[in-house]
C-alpha cells in the first residue's frame, strides 16, 4: 500500500468528515446552516502531526448533533476573527456563524478585526468586559498575547486559539483547534521536486501576511524542503498580504525585478494567486500546466481549486476553513465538564491540475469541484 493510501486509511480511521458550510463571496449577515459534508483526509508528506494532536473528529451526523447547544442554556461565544482578507476567512466566518447560530443555541458575538492586532485586542478585551462564556481567536499575528490572555484566564474565560497559532505558554490558553501550515510547505516543495524531478527551479515566494502563523509555517516549510535542492534558487519573497491587490502589487514589481528569470511562483494564499495571474499576464506571461511559470497556491477555496481544474494553477495545498464545529465540539466538552483535546488538528490534503499524478497531491476533477462546501 503506498504511503498516501496508508495516510488516508489511518486518517479515514482517526477522522471522520467535517461538517461544512458553503462558502459565499460576500460577507454574510445572517446565515442559515447549509451544511454539505467534507471529508478532510490528509495528503502523505515528509512530517509527523505535531504531537498530542487528533484528527478532526465530527461527521455530519455527529456534527449535526453537536450542531446543537445541549446544555440547554444559551452560550454566550465571541469569536475575534482576523478580518476578511480572503474567500478562505469568508469560509470561515460563515462557518462560525452557521455553527454558533442563535437556532443551535448560542449568542455569537462575532467581531472582524480587520487584520489589525489593536482592534483585536480590544476585541478580546470587550468580549472579558461582557463577561461572555467562552472566547475563541482566530490570531493575526503569532506574538502579544500573553497579557489579555492572562487577563481572560483572571476573568475565568475559557479561550479558544483557531486557526493560526500563537507565540505564548499553552498555560494561558485552554484549547488550539487549527492547521498544520508548516506541514502545507512542505507538501507544496515535495510536490515541487516531484514534479520537476531534478530540473532547475527560480523561484518567487509572496508571502502572506507578517507575522501571521500561517506566513510563519508556509514558508518554513517550503523553505526546509528548498534546502534540499541545489538546483533550486529563490530569487525573492515578500508579503501580498494574503490579498488579491496585494499579490497583484507583490507580482507586478517581481515582474519589473525578474521578468526572464523565473518559473515557479509561491502564492500563500488563492486571492494572492488570483492577483499574481492577472500582472502575468498583463506582462503576457504564460503561467499554468501549459504555460512557463509554475504556480503553487494554498487554501483550495473553490475559485482556487476551479483554476487548478483549468490548469492555471499547478498546485493547491488545501487549509481547511471549517473548524467551527471542532471548535463547538471543544465548547460543549467544557460546559458538560468532560475531557476534551488541548489540541486538534484540521486535515488537509493538496490537490493539482489534470495530467499531473502526485505521491502527495489528488488529481483534480468536476466531482471533486462539485463536492467541495467551500
Ligand atoms: C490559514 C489562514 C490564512 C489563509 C488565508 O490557516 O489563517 O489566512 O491561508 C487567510 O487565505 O487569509
Ligand atoms: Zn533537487
Amino acid at each position: 500500500m503506498n504511503k498516501k493510501l496508508l495516510s488516508l486509511v489511518l486518517v479515514a480511521a482517526l477522522a471522520m468528515s467535517l461538517l461544512a458550510g458553503c462558502g459565499s463571496k460576500e460577507e454574510p449577515k445572517t446565515t442559515t446552516a447549509a451544511a454539505a459534508d467534507t471529508t478532510a483526509a490528509a495528503a502523505d508528506n515528509e512530517t509527523e502531526a505535531p504531537a498530542d494532536t487528533t484528527a478532526a473528529a465530527g461527521d455530519e451526523t455527529t456534527a449535526a448533533a453537536a450542531g446543537g447547544n445541549t446544555t440547554g442554556e444559551t452560550i454566550r461565544v465571541g469569536y475575534a476573527q482576523v478580518g476578511h482578507e480572503s474567500d478562505w476567512r469568508t469560509a470561515n466566518t460563515k462557518n462560525y456563524q452557521d455553527v454558533f447560530s442563535a437556532d443551535n443555541g448560542y449568542e455569537l458575538s462575532f467581531v472582524d478585526c480587520d487584520n489589525d492586532n489593536a482592534a483585536q485586542l480590544e476585541a478580546v478585551r470587550g468580549f472579558i468586559q461582557q463577561e461572555l462564556d467562552y472566547i475563541v481567536i482566530a490570531p493575526i499575528e503569532t506574538a502579544g498575547w500573553d497579557t489579555v490572555l492572562q487577563e481572560a484566564q483572571d476573568a475565568g474565560i475559557p479561550v479558544i486559539i483557531a486557526d493560526r497559532e500563537i507565540d505564548a505558554p499553552d498555560t494561558l490558553y485552554d484549547a488550539w483547534v487549527g492547521t498544520n501550515t508548516k506541514n502545507e510547505g512542505i507538501t507544496a516543495a515535495n510536490w515541487l521536486a516531484e514534479y520537476l524531478d531534478g530540473k532547475e527551479a527560480n523561484i518567487l515566494v509572496i508571502e502572506g501576511s507578517v507575522g501571521a502563523s500561517a506566513t510563519l509555517g508556509r514558508t518554513e516549510g517550503f523553505n526546509e524542503v528548498a534546502a534540499e535542492h541545489s538546483e533550486w534558487k529563490i530569487l525573492d519573497s515578500q508579503s501580498g498580504d494574503f490579498t488579491q491587490a496585494g499579490g497583484q502589487e507583490v507580482m507586478e514589481s517581481f515582474i519589473k525585478s525578474y521578468e526572464g528569470q523565473f518559473n515557479v511562483v509561491v502564492c500563500q494564499n488563492d486571492n494572492e494567486a488570483y492577483g499574481a495571474m492577472d500582472a502575468m499576464k498583463a506582462a503576457n506571461i504564460t503561467y499554468g500546466v501549459d504555460g512557463d511559470v509554475i504556480i503553487i497556491s494554498f487554501d483550495a477555496t473553490h475559485d482556487g481549486l476551479q483554476y487548478t481544474l483549468d490548469g492555471a494553477i499547478n498546485c493547491n495545498v488545501e487549509c481547511n476553513p471549517i473548524q467551527a464545529g471542532v471548535v463547538e465540539e471543544v465548547i460543549q466538552a467544557m460546559a458538560a465538564g468532560s475531557d476534551y483535546e488541548k489540541t486538534t488538528l484540521v486535515n488537509d490534503e493538496a490537490f493539482v491540475a489534470p495530467g499531473i499524478t502526485s505521491e502527495y497531491a489528488t488529481t483534480m476533477t468536476e466531482d471533486i469541484l462539485a463536492g467541495r462546501a467551500y
